[in-house]
C-alpha cells in the first residue's frame, strides 16, 4: 500500500467512463494539432500543496490525513519525496515543482539548512533518474520565515537582501543539479503595507538589482533554465510589486530584464487582479513573454487566493486557446497545478481525484481550443469586425501612411458612420456548442 492507497496508474477510458480513477479526456498520446496531449500540457504537481500542505486555514489546524504524518524532520522530508514520485507515477504526470523550503526543513543556521537541502536534492535526483520524471521549476521560499517580514529583495534591511541572495544562489545551483526547465520568482513579500514608511524607488531598484544578479549567476554556472516571474496583485502584501502581467512587463522593460524573463501566469492571481486568466495570458503572449502557467481557479465570491483545482471548462478552453496561439505553445513551461484540495477533502485519494479533474479539464480545454482554431471561429469574427482596417483609410492607418491632416480631411468629407453589431451573445453560444460537442 502506498501513500495514496492501492491505486494503479490512471488510464484514459474516454468520456463515457464512470470510473472515478480514470481520465475521461486526457489521453497522453493523442495527437492534437501536431503534438501529443502530453507534449502540449506538460503537467506538473506542486510539492507545497500536495505534500507539504496540510489543510490549515487562518481559523483552524490541518485536517489532511497523510501517510507521512507520523514522521518529522528529515525523515518527513524523505517520506514526502517518496510520496511525490508515487503520485507522479499514478497520474502519469511528467513534472513537479517545489520551493526550497517545501522539500527540506530549515536548520538553526544557513549552513545547516543548506546541508539538509543538499541531502534531499540528492535523493530527488536519484528518484528522477530512476523514473524519468523532470523538474518543471524550482523556486526559493522567501516569505514564510519571519526573517522576510519586511520583504526579501525589497526589504529595508541590507542583511536580509544578502540572505535572500544566498538562498537564491543555492536554489539556482540545485536547479542546475536537477536539470530544471525553468526557475520561478514569486515575490511573496515583495510589496508594501504603507507608503508612509516605504522608499518605493529604492525597493524597485533593488528588486531589479537582485534579478540581474540572479541572471548573472545562472549564466556563470551554466544553468540555462528559462527564468519566470509570477505576477500576483495582493496577498500576502497589500500591494505586490508584480501586480499583474502588464505591471510586471513594464518593470522588466524599464530595468532591461525583459530579454531574460518570461511570465508564469496563475489563474487565481489573474482574478484577484480583476482580470480573467485569458486576459493575463493574452497580455503576456503579445509581448512574447508567456512562459508557463500555474493552473488553478479562484472563488469569485471570495477575495483571497483559494487555489482550487481547475474545473471550469470555459476558463481552461480560453486559456488553452491563448497557449495554442503562443509561439511554441508552452515551450519549456508547463501546466503546474498550484492547487490544493479543499480542507474537507481530507483523504489521500482526494489528491488523486483532484489532479484527474484538473488534467481532464485542461485536456478538454485543449481539444475545444484546437477545434476552435481549426474552424477559424474567432479568426472569422476578428476578420469581419476589423475589416475597415484592411482597405482605404484603415489600411493607411495601419501602414503608417495616415496622419492627422489626412484623417481630418477624410472625416470632414465622410458620410455618417454606420456600425455593425459585435454579436457577443451569438459568439458565446457558438463557444458553448464547441465546449459541448467538439
Ligand atoms: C502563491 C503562489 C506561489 C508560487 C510559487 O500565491 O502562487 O505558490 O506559485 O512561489
Ligand atoms: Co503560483
Amino acid at each position: 500500500m502506498g501513500y495514496f492507497g492501492d491505486v494503479k496508474p490512471i488510464q484514459y477510458e474516454g468520456r463515457e467512463s464512470t470510473n472515478p480513477l480514470a481520465f475521461k479526456f486526457y489521453n497522453p498520446d493523442q495527437v492534437v494539432l501536431g503534438k501529443t496531449m502530453r507534449e502540449h500540457l506538460r503537467f506538473a504537481v506542486a510539492y507545497w500543496h500536495s505534500f507539504t500542505g496540510s489543510g490549515t486555514d487562518p481559523f483552524g489546524a490541518g485536517t489532511a490525513i497523510r501517510g507521512w504524518d507520523a514522521y518529522s524532520g528529515m525523515d518527513l522530508a524523505k517520506a514526502r519525496v517518496e510520496a511525490c514520485f508515487e503520485l507522479l507515477n499514478i497520474l502519469g504526470a511528467d513534472f513537479f515543482c517545489f520551493h526550497d523550503r517545501d522539500i527540506a526543513p530549515e536548520g538553526d543556521t544557513l549552513q545547516e539548512t543548506n546541508r539538509n537541502l543538499d541531502e534531499i536534492v540528492a535523493l530527488i535526483k536519484e528518484n528522477m533518474k530512476a523514473t524519468g520524471k523532470k523538474l518543471l521549476w524550482n523556486t526559493a521560499n522567501m516569505f514564510t520565515n519571519p526573517r522576510f517580514l519586511h520583504g526579501a529583495a525589497t526589504t529595508n534591511h541590507a542583511d536580509v537582501f544578502a540572505y535572500a541572495a544566498a538562498q537564491v544562489k543555492k536554489a539556482l545551483e540545485h536547479g542546475k543539479e536537477l536539470g530544471a526547465e525553468n526557475y520561478v520568482f514569486w515575490g511573496g513579500r515583495e510589496g508594501y503595507e504603507s507608503l508612509l514608511n516605504t522608499d518605493m524607488g529604492l525597493e524597485l531598484d533593488n528588486l531589479a538589482r537582485f534579478l540581474h544578479m540572479a541572471v548573472d549567476y545562472a549564466k556563470e554556472i551554466g544553468f540555462d533554465a528559462q527564468f519566470l516571474i509570477e505576477p500576483k496583485p495582493k496577498e500576502p502584501t497589500k500591494h505586490q510589486y508584480d501586480f499583474d502581467a502588464a505591471t510586471t512587463l513594464s518593470f522588466l522593460r524599464k530595468y532591461g530584464l525583459l530579454p531574460h524573463f518570461k511570465l508564469n501566469i496563475e489563474a487565481n492571481h489573474a482574478t484577484l487582479a480583476g482580470h480573467t486568466f485569458e486576459h493575463e495570458l493574452r497580455v503576456a503572449r503579445l509581448d512574447g513573454a508567456l512562459g508557463s502557467i500555474d493552473a488553478n481557479q479562484g472563488d469569485l465570491l471570495l477575495g483571497w487566493d483559494t487555489d482550487e483545482f481547475p474545473t471550469d471548462l470555459y476558463s481552461t478552453t480560453l486559456a488553452m486557446y491563448e497557449i495554442l496561439q503562443n509561439e511554441g505553445g508552452l515551450g519549456r513551461g508547463g501546466v503546474n497545478f498550484d492547487a490544493k484540495v479543499r480542507r474537507t477533502s481530507l483523504e489521500p485519494i482526494d489528491v488523486v481525484y483532484a489532479h484527474i479533474a484538473g488534467m481532464d479539464s485542461f485536456a478538454r480545454g485543449l481539444q475545444v481550443a484546437a477545434k476552435l482554431i481549426e474552424d477559424r471561429v474567432f479568426e472569422n469574427v476578428l476578420e469581419n469586425r476589423y475589416a475597415t482596417f484592411r482597405t482605404g483609410i484603415g489600411a493607411d492607418i495601419v501602414s503608417g501612411k495616415a496622419n492627422f491632416h489626412t484623417l481630418e480631411a477624410y472625416a470632414l468629407q465622410n458620410k455618417p458612420i454606420v456600425h455593425e453589431s459585435g454579436r457577443v451573445e451569438l459568439i458565446r453560444s457558438v463557444l458553448n456548442q464547441y465546449i459541448l460537442n467538439a
